[in-house]
């Protein structure tokens, strides 16, 4: 028997002290169903210390991060409040491990999504789309896990940008992405590899929701999942990402303390 509540101990410690933990597979085999038991206990640890969820993240929705992770199924975790930066923030990177930077939209929700949705009535649950910049951290060695490891890990969800909302969500299906670290172009891609259309990803959410029996309050976020492969975050560095017709979202990093 696994004890999942230790587990969910030792990843939010890693979390908070940012220091990496073995990968648990092989040694610890946790199933699909533990692993997103490992993943509530450890919001639910965040949210004893006075965190609040403001919403859900999908991950793998790309070939690129199927690819990039060795990995083959959507996955998904919740956003915290404490995950949340203002857009232009400055970031310091020591309360991360080994962080990576990827380029997503973010959604925010009107209506609660209580039942599955279609692709049809997606939009009518939508107030806005944002561009959005990930912060990813995995708490494993190296970066390195099985699909059930991530999830417990809550998705690797460690901080996110989000530019501007706008209420315009045509052209959202194609949008072209290019993320930029200090004016160099290091990704470039397009909405359509997020599961062929972003709003995908709210079906998604939809359909993961009422699997597991819950629901998701109106004024929420979803983010839709990365477009591109993610990218390395070193000091100094300004990452900006733009999505065509959508807007732009940017931060800066430094080597200092938070
Ligand atoms: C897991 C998180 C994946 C995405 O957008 O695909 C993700 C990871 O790559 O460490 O956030
Ligand atoms: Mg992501």
């Amino acid at each position: 028997m696994n004890d999942l509540h230790a587990i969910a101990a030792r990843l939010d410690e890693a979390a908070r002290q940012a220091v990496p933990i073995a990968q648990l597979a092989p040694d610890v085999a946790l199933s699909l169903e533990e692993a997103y038991f490992v993943q509530r206990a450890s919001i639910e640890r965040r949210i004893s210390r006075g965190e609040r969820t403001v919403g859900v993240k999908l991950g793998f929705t790309s070939r690129a991060k199927m690819i990039q992770m060795g990995v083959d199924s959507l996955i998904w975790g919740w956003l915290t409040d404490a995950m949340l930066e203002e857009d232009g923030a400055q970031l310091a990177l020591d309360r991360f491990i080994h962080p990576r930077v990827e380029p997503e939209v973010c959604f925010l929700t009107r209506r609660d999504i209580d039942r599955p949705l279609t692709l049809l009535e997606a939009a009518q649950y939508l107030e806005a789309v944002a561009p959005a910049l990930e912060i990813i951290d995995s708490r494993y060695q190296d970066f390195r896990f099985s699909l059930e490891d991530v999830v417990a890990d809550n998705c690797s969800s460690a901080g996110l940008t989000i530019g501007p909302w706008t209420r315009s969500f045509d052209g959202l299906g194609n949008a072209g992405v290019v993320m930029r670290v200090n004016g160099r172009v290091v990704q470039t891609g397009s909405c359509a590899a997020i599961l062929g259309d972003p709003l995908r990803s709210l079906v998604q959410v939809s359909h993961l929701l009422s699997q597991s029996g819950l629901m998701l309050p109106a004024g929420s976020l979803i983010m839709a999942g990365a477009a591109t492969a993610a990218v390395s975050l070193r000091p100094d560095s300004h990452v900006h990402c733009i999505v065509n017709g959508i807007g732009s979202t940017e931060f800066i990093t430094h080597r200092g303390s938070s």
